[in-house]
């Protein structure tokens, strides 16, 4: 089965953590390797913000969280830096509107790797599946402290009208989301949800990423 098959991605898009050296209060493979336990399904390297890793520091990190992701076979994606997806082999790639456009990347990084894309509206949205999205990031749902630039948080509206518009491409939400409101952004229509803090801020990451997980009924 190919790697971008939609449903394997509906699958793999169910509990999905992302992650950068800047979010975590641990060493960042202790972080992931105890999220991996906990029963995440996909993993997004965000390297992003106030003290973040660059250059040589910013590629080691990726190489040792993608062997850890490996170990479990879990899929790595890396945030913006398609350079550096293309360098270490990454699994896919997600972007954001702001960064290099959806098609010139789907060329570069070829049809089988994965490519997420952020969509605020309808438009977007169609844009990003013309060119090849094999699945949308929707958010902020719910207010977060966690991009600095983010939009006001958007609640299920979005998610609700690309699903009774037709839109059938796997989504998943982001922003704010925690054990007790994840369920109901799957009830509104999405596939899976992204968590940066209900992760890497929780008291015990396997039993966080478990009890997102129960949510969203792994
Ligand atoms: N994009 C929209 S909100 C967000 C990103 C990357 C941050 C999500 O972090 P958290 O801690 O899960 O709210
Ligand atoms: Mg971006």
């Amino acid at each position: 089965m190919e790697l971008n098959n939609s449903n394997r991605i509906r699958d793999l898009l169910k509990m999905y953590f992302i992650m950068g050296s800047n979010n975590c209060n641990d060493l960042p493979e202790k972080v992931l390797q105890e999220a991996i336990d906990g029963g995440i399904t996909l993993f997004q390297y965000r390297e992003k913000g106030k003290g973040s890793l660059v250059g040589k520091n910013k590629l080691e990190l990726a190489r040792r969280l993608q062997n850890i992701c490996k170990q479990k076979n879990i899929p790595f994606l890396v945030n913006d830096d398609i350079d550096l997806a293309l360098e270490i082999n990454a699994d896919g790639v997600h972007i954001g509107q702001e960064d290099t456009a959806a098609d010139v990347v789907r060329k570069h990084i070829g049809r089988g790797k994965i490519l997420g894309v952020s969509v605020h509206n309808i438009d977007e949205a169609k844009k990003a599946i013309l060119d090849g999205a094999d699945y949308l990031g929707l958010g902020p749902i719910f207010s977060t402290k966690t991009k600095e630039d983010a939009n006001d948080p958007q609640g299920f509206k979005f998610i609700k009208e690309l699903r009774d518009k037709g839109i059938k491409t796997p989504i998943v939400g982001i922003g704010g989301i925690t054990e007790t409101n994840a369920r109901e952004v799957i009830l509104a229509g999405a596939d899976g949800i992204s968590v940066i803090t209900a992760i890497t801020e929780a008291n015990s990451i396997k039993v966080a990423t478990k009890s997102l997980a129960k949510q969203v009924k792994i």
